[in-house]
């Protein structure tokens, strides 16, 4: 069947987005060709398709309004970081850490896998921006798909449809980034559709040259909406070290103290490492407000006062489900409470509503579980997939900030990293210098999560928690974070590095965290404030006995102690992992890093 384009009347004149759209078309051949406006009618529409196709489950409206259920594939739940590409046109640009594929035999292999892949389907093009439209320059993306999963979860994640379409042609045609994405299932004549269409053969590839996303055979969460980390994480961190600014996996929170004091904070921790729970915090500190502006992304640009103001380019949430409940992370609670959102992967109770290990502290007497089968607390399976996830509007979090659309952003205070590890790093530590705080990104270490698929809770190192979203050579990329020290009339945040999850020898968190991160959080203004001192340490500087405000806390001061304490030894032991980190990105790796490791090993000799 041939498509005629023609008779589809294409809302825009956007002479290369037509263009591409009939080219895509005439490769993939869907049965018909839908240009995304992202109204509610749009909503409805591809909502009541999917349930009546048995892709989506329609949730109670009484306990989740307007609010559905996917369940994937068991084979297709995470990212795939093994298959993720970085398609750079010379192989040394994509350096060690990530998978190279030379682009145009890429793009040959993909183009095979493409024709004909979208037949018996409708192709969707949605239209969408990351950052608010009146952005000074919007970063506008183009998707195209056959998946109405996405088409739904895109209409949370961004700002998608007629409206940034419009902006894309208001001032000559805009620059846009393709995101091109199948599912790459097929349907002939007649054969029925699963309710999870996907391939077993999965590409995630950039052309970061180009600026462009290929995705194919997955239609998962970060491997389909390509808006996330594939356009502004992995594409944008390209743009942002050509242009001069960040492009980082970093939450965006602002703190008000109860005198009134305002701060703002941008934390980077991996995947399944707390950087939703920690946007949306409720503090356990008496006087101490929160609120957030995002949860997983920040763009970050140097104002013309000399400050970091950073940016969160998504319009959704796309948060972890498991262990987000009503103690952990209330607030998230409450943003799903109302509606209007997708669930995939959790677990579906005989009501009709939601659950996941966590969300109350007794499980449903039964449930179905993520993949469909009956499911009672006394299963050694979980009910919900350990990477099952919430999608909800951000503009449901009840905590958000009231300018969280600001196109100029916050000014950013302090940097956190972070990770998930079990020992070694302190609850908290401050950088000495810039270049420190470099050196403690550079060095971030994590165990991995079931946020990608993989060994779960093997520790690796996670640069600035960006590993799998560097779109560009590493060391290049720790380059670009000194470079910016060199700025004139540059005035950057204060680094620290958090490690919520250190555990007791038993296997306990020693530090309980969620609300009572709080704690750290005003330890941390106060080191901007210069209001307490600190103590020196080769990891850095940590909090003085006695200043990190414990009252109402009810663990007890020995644990609090073990999860602050520097271990000379344990920081031994990490300097020839460091030093092994550093070797394999090769003699691109700047100097300054070097040097910082120098002076750690002599800290600690
Ligand atoms: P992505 O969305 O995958 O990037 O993850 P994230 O960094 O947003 O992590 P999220 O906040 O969703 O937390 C992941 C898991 O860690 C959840 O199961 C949380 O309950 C748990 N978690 C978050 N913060 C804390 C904390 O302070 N202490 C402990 N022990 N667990 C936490
Ligand atoms: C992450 O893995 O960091 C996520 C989920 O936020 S995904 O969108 O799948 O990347
Ligand atoms: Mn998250």
């Amino acid at each position: 069947m041939t498509l005629q384009l023609e008779r589809l009347a294409a809302p825009t004149t956007h002479a290369r987005l037509l263009a591409w759209v009939r080219e895509v078309a005439e490769l993939t051949q869907p049965d018909a060709v839908q240009w995304c406006d992202g109204s509610e009618a749009e909503w409805e529409r591809v909502t009541t398709q999917m349930v009546r196709t048995g892709t989506l489950i329609r949730l109670d409206p009484l306990a989740r309004p307007n609010s559905f259920h996917a369940r994937t594939d068991p084979d297709d739940v995470a990212r795939v970081e093994d298959r993720t590409f970085i398609c750079s046109a010379d192989e040394a640009d994509a350096g060690p850490t990530n998978h190279w594929v030379d682009p145009a035999e890429m793009k040959t292999t993909m183009t095979e896998l493409y024709r004909g892949s979208m037949r018996g389907r409708t192709m969707y093009v949605i239209p969408f921006c990351m950052g608010p439209l009146d952005a000074h320059e919007p970063r506008f993306g183009v998707e195209i798909t056959d998946s109405p999963y996405v088409v739904a979860s895109m209409k949370i994640m961004t700002r998608m449809g007629s409206a940034p379409l419009a902006a894309m042609t208001a001032d000559g045609d805009a620059d846009f980034v393709p995101c091109l994405h199948s599912v790459g299932a097929p349907l002939e004549p007649g054969q029925a559709d699963v309710p999870w269409p996907c391939n077993a053969t999965k590409y995630i590839a950039h052309f970061p040259e180009e600026r462009a996303v290929w995705s194919y055979g997955s239609g998962y969460g970060g491997n389909s909406l390509l808006g996330k980390k594939c356009y502004s994480l992995r594409i944008a961190s390209v743009m942002a070290h050509d242009e001069g600014w960040l492009a980082e996996h970093m939450l965006i929170l602002r703190l008000i103290s109860p005198e009134g004091r305002r701060y703002h904070v941008a934390a980077a921790f991996p995947s399944a490492c707390g950087k939703t729970n920690l946007a949306m915090i409720q503090p356990t500190l008496p006087g101490w407000r929160a609120e957030m502006i995002g949860d997983d992304i920040a763009w970050m640009r140097v104002g013309e006062d000399g400050r970091l103001y950073a940016t969160n380019p998504e319009n959704g949430l796309f948060g972890v489900a498991p262990g987000t409940g009503w103690t952990t992370n209330p607030n998230a609670m409450r943003t799903m409470e109302s509606g209007n959102s997708l669930f995939t992967n959790v677990a579906v109770t005989d009501h009709g509503d939601v659950w996941w290990e966590g969300m109350t502290s007794i499980a449903p007497r039964r449930a179905t579980d993520w993949q469909g089968r009956a499911w009672t607390p006394e299963d050694d399976t979980p009910a919900a997939h350990p990477n099952s996830r919430f999608c909800t509007p951000i503009s449901q979090c009840p905590v958000l900030a009231d300018d969280f659309d600001s196109p100029t952003g916050v000014p950013i205070d302090a940097i956190l990293f972070g990770g998930r590890r079990a020992s070694t790093v302190p609850l908290v530590s401050q950088a000495r210098s810039w270049q420190h705080g470099v050196f403690m990104g550079a060095t971030c270490s994590s165990e991995t999560t079931a946020a990608a698929t993989g060994e779960v809770g093997l520790v690796r190192r996670d640069p600035m928690a960006m590993l799998p979203f560097i779109g560009y050579h590493a060391a290049d990329y720790l380059g670009h974070w000194l470079s910016m020290a060199g700025r004139e009339g540059v005035r950057l945040p204060e680094v620290f590095y958090v490690n919520w999850f250190r555990k007791s020898a038993d296997g306990r968190f020693l530090w309980p965290g969620f609300g009572e991160n709080s704690r750290v959080l005003a330890w941390i203004t106060q080191r901007l404030d210069g209001a307490v001192g600190a103590v020196e340490s080769p990891a850095g500087l940590l909090p003085e006995p006695g200043d990190l405000d414990l009252r109402g806390l009810d663990t007890d001061q020995d644990t609090v102690a073990r999860a602050v304490a520097f271990d000379a030894d344990e920081w031994r032991e990490e300097v020839p992992r460091i030093e092994e980190w550093f070797a394999s990105l090769g003699p691109r790796l700047p100097a300054a890093l070097h040097e910082e490791l120098e002076t750690l090993r002599s800290s600690l000799a």
